[in-house]
């Protein structure tokens, strides 16, 4: 097969003016003005206001170009448009090609005769999807969420992009995948099905081979597998019918697995057609080998919802991802990884792509490939009704849906597809079922989440389970946000402003969703707010705020924690460790409860642009307080304690199936460390399981004049490693006597890394360091620092920077200096 790209440099111009402007593809309008310097940058201040036209207006690209030699002789030539976003009609040289209206697609159109020998002009003309939207909208409106500009459901692009709680209204317009010419032999490939089956320690991968029908006869079919270490190994086999599978024996397999649970070896097949020793077609992909079933069985509490990889169940932890840029075509490699590589390292195993957003591209399932990530797929309907009665609209979802299964099929992070997010809950406990003219949507709905989408799925996809909607019980209509089955989303605490407490009243059997907001760090608000608004609920501020009550919530829960903030950059301090604090409640909770819950994913782990949200990675990758409190919090063995003072109860859970031997130590101990009662006992944690350390019972101890002055510690040892140590209270944050800690820190960098120990006179609560001028992640942060204990954090040295330049730029903060000036003790 040739290919010829056409993406690179195109032109263009609003529709019905004569100026053309150079553009780049892949890309989009927004992207190409921003750098044309004709619009301000959406993301900062209230600029997202200021450039609502853009999405208003309609758009033409168009590019020139020859065609390379040797593609006019192939039998076929076709133009392939990888994605366009999205209301598109394109012509070739003043003819029509047709029209495309779905992102999610990709679209070809037979060319050959419509090329010219010299040169050619492609022009894609885009129609807004905001006028179309409202259109829609007005002839028949579809419910969806009040942040959005009406009428997204009527459109097959990422619904998020039209607004969303956390994101702004910027629906990008323009050629946002790969565009290119192919060509090839009358005989092509029409699907490549990768398939594993596992039996007595070997595995038989199969390659199920389509190809164009009229062009059976004289070809032959290839699979090849390159081992992890090189070793190839290959099938090959006659074509003589459409359909033709291959088998491939896999001896002694190297099985993948979730990160933390082993390694991730993938394997290399290479699947190609052949006409003698011509290879007419190839197509590569990484595989890796594992069994994975969604595992439900009735049990005491209901019925379970476990991920069991290679026979060993998962203790599903993770959290849900939204679309790393409003304008997706900006999204760098380096920066994609960044995210998911966030992901590994704070010990996660799952991201579920969120039914807001679109379906990935390659380059990201590659990432959680490598880096052992699960992906919980949901398609792309989010809390929302869709027209689903409308043929057309239907039609053109079977073929989204048929695409993306078999793009994604083979993937070894694949673990679940999810029909829709929070429709199933929406037809249930919101407002809808009152709508009395929704009631055929509901009957549309039903028919195709539990009937027609599932056997789509199952039709492309036999070996990944369908879930119809997050979240949901499996049983239409019951209780889909329930606690016996299936899985839940939990947003009392904050949209119910409950208090993070309520957590331990929640056993749900697969927490996929639950969150609390924070600001991103001081560095990022720089970004989009001038020092004068750095007040939360300055205009600007509230620009990038999107959930209306989001500002009240944060405050409130914060008061009821904290002391009231001296000012912004201690309220912005504030609100991440508030948010890290509330994350690492619910979750030690269920991981305590891992038998009766299995697994938690928390909204969210990323933005979109530079925003207030429940993200624990900011738009510029910037590590808030609750991203470091998950690499503690989902650590394979994770020390916690359950705290109901007096009593404060400790408890191991070891997630590794091997079994961990160790002590706890317990101290109970003023704030400026003078011990009143300790211990130490050992501990044996079998693998898989939650172990009981023990309930100590401090009733003796602790009076209502020393309550407040008092921490009782658990540290987790082996040998002489210290592995956690976890802090309690007896008395909220706020009303502790917390008195000027007086941290000093010792800093020493060597080459590579830099190594700062801290040291405090009295208890530091939820320590924040930062390197001023540098954006650095640490070893650890915003964490206890009991009095007279050394803590060392360590980090890689910016370039040009040794132990000195850290130490002058080393800013330490604790909850005392939110709200007293240095010197007030
Ligand atoms: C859930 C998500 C998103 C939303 C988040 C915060 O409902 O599915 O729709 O952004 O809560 O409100």
């Amino acid at each position: 097969m040739k290919t010829q790209s056409l993406s690179g440099a195109w032109q263009f111009r609003q529709a019905e003016t004569d100026e053309w402007l150079p553009a780049t593809v892949p890309g989009g309008v927004h992207t190409d003005l921003l750098a044309l310097g004709r619009i301000p940058d959406p993301f900062v201040g209230d600029n997202e206001r200021r450039v609502q036209w853009v999405a208003e207006a309609d758009w033409e690209f168009r590019r020139r170009f020859t065609v390379d030699a040797g593609l006019p002789a192939q039998s076929w030539v076709e133009l392939v448009g990888d994605g366009l976003d999205t209301l598109a009609t394109v012509s070739l040289n003043g003819r029509a090609l047709g029209r495309a209206d779905n992102m999610f697609r990709q679209y070809r159109w037979d060319v050959k005769e419509l090329l010219h020998a010299g040169e050619n002009e492609l022009l894609i003309a885009f129609a807004s999807p905001v006028r179309y939207a409202a259109e829609q909208q007005a002839t028949r409106a579809m419910p969806g969420v009040s942040q959005a500009i009406p009428g997204g459901p009527h459109l097959r692009k990422a619904p998020c992009q039209f607004g969303w709680d956390w994101g702004p209204q910027l629906p990008p317009i323009g050629i946002w995948q790969d565009i290119r010419l192919e060509g090839g032999d009358q005989a092509r490939l029409t699907d490549v099905h990768l398939r594993q089956s596992h039996h007595d320690g070997e595995v038989d991968v199969t390659a199920t081979v389509s190809v164009m029908p009229d062009a059976v006869g004289g070809l032959t079919a290839r699979l090849q597998l390159i081992t992890p270490d090189g070793q190839s190994f290959a099938a090959e086999t006659v074509v003589d019918d459409e359909t033709t599978t291959l088998h491939l024996p896999v001896l002694r397999p190297q099985l993948w697995w979730p990160n933390g649970y082993g390694e991730q070896p993938l394997y290399e097949a290479i699947v190609t057609l052949q006409r003698g020793d011509i290879e007419i077609e190839r197509r590569d992909y990484r595989l890796g080998l594992r069994t994975l079933e969604l595992r439900q069985e009735e049990d005491e509490w209901g019925r379970s919802f476990e991920f069991v990889v290679n026979g060993v169940p998962i203790f599903a932890k993770g959290s849900n991802w939204i679309p790393a840029d409003s304008f997706p075509t900006r999204i760098t490699d380096e920066y994609l990884e960044t995210l998911i590589r966030g992901a590994a390292e704070t010990h996660q195993n799952m991201l579920r792509v969120w039914g807001g957003g679109f379906y990935e591209e390659e380059r990201f399932y590659d990432l959680c490939d490598r880096y052992g990530i699960l992906v919980w797929q949901d398609f792309i309907f989010s809390c929302s009704v869709y027209p689903l009665d409308d043929a057309a609209f239907l039609d053109n979802v079977h073929v989204e849906v048929e695409e993306n299964v078999r793009r994604l099929r083979h993937r070894a992070s694949l673990a679940l597809w999810c029909g829709n997010n929070e429709m199933e809950w929406g037809w249930v406990d919101w407002a809808w079922p009152k709508q009395r003219e929704l009631d055929d949507l509901k009957v549309a709905y039903d028919r195709f989440f539990h009937h027609t989408l599932p056997a789509w799925c199952a039709a492309a996809d036999p070996d990944t389970t369908y879930w119809p909607s997050s979240p949901s019980s499996d049983t239409p209509f019951e209780a889909p946000n329930g606690q016996r089955q299936g899985d839940a989303h939990y947003w009392d605490v904050w949209h119910g402003r409950q208090p993070f407490t309520a957590y331990r009243a929640q056993y749900p059997r697969f927490m996929s969703e639950f969150g609390f907001q924070a600001l991103p760090p001081l560095a990022t608000i720089r970004a989009y707010a001038a020092e004068d608004d750095w007040n939360m609920t300055s205009y600007v501020m509230e620009q990038h705020q999107k959930n209306a009550s989001g500002n009240s919530l944060m405050v409130g829960q914060m008061l009821d924690t904290f002391r009231l903030p001296q000012d912004f950059p201690s309220l912005v301090y504030l609100s991440m460790v508030l948010q890290a604090e509330g994350i690492r409640y619910g979750v030690e909770h269920w991981r305590r409860a891992r038998d009766r819950v299995a697994g938690t994913l928390y909204w969210q782990l990323n933005d979109c642009w530079p925003v207030a949200s429940w993200s624990s990675l900011d738009y510029f990758g910037r590590w808030k307080a609750l991203h470091y409190a998950a690499r503690r919090f989902y650590a394979p063995l994770l020390l916690s304690i359950e705290d109901d003072p007096p009593r404060q109860g400790v408890f191991v859970t070891n997630d590794r199936r091997e079994p961990w031997d160790g002590r706890v130590r317990w101290s109970l101990e003023t704030l400026a460390g003078v011990g009143l009662a300790g211990g130490e006992q050992a501990v044996q944690a079998a693998g898989q399981a939650t172990t009981p350390v023990g309930a100590f019972d401090l009733a003796d101890y602790v009076t209502d004049d020393n309550r407040r002055d008092l921490v009782f510690i658990a540290e987790l040892w082996q040998g002489d490693q210290l592995q956690a140590r976890q802090a309690a209270y007896f008395a909220p944050t706020k009303h502790l006597q917390l008195v000027e800690p007086r941290v000093t820190a010792d800093c020493a960098g060597d080459g590579q890394s830099f190594h700062v120990t801290l040291r405090g006179r009295s208890l530091a609560r939820l320590v924040e360091v930062t390197l001023e001028g540098a954006d650095v992640v640490f070893s650890d942060n915003y964490f206890d620092l009991p009095a007279g204990r050394a803590v060392t954090v360590t980090g890689d040295l910016p370039a040009g920077w040794d132990g000195a330049r850290v130490a002058a730029a080393l800013r330490i903060r604790s909850v005392y200096d939110s709200f007293q000036q240095h010197g007030g003790n």
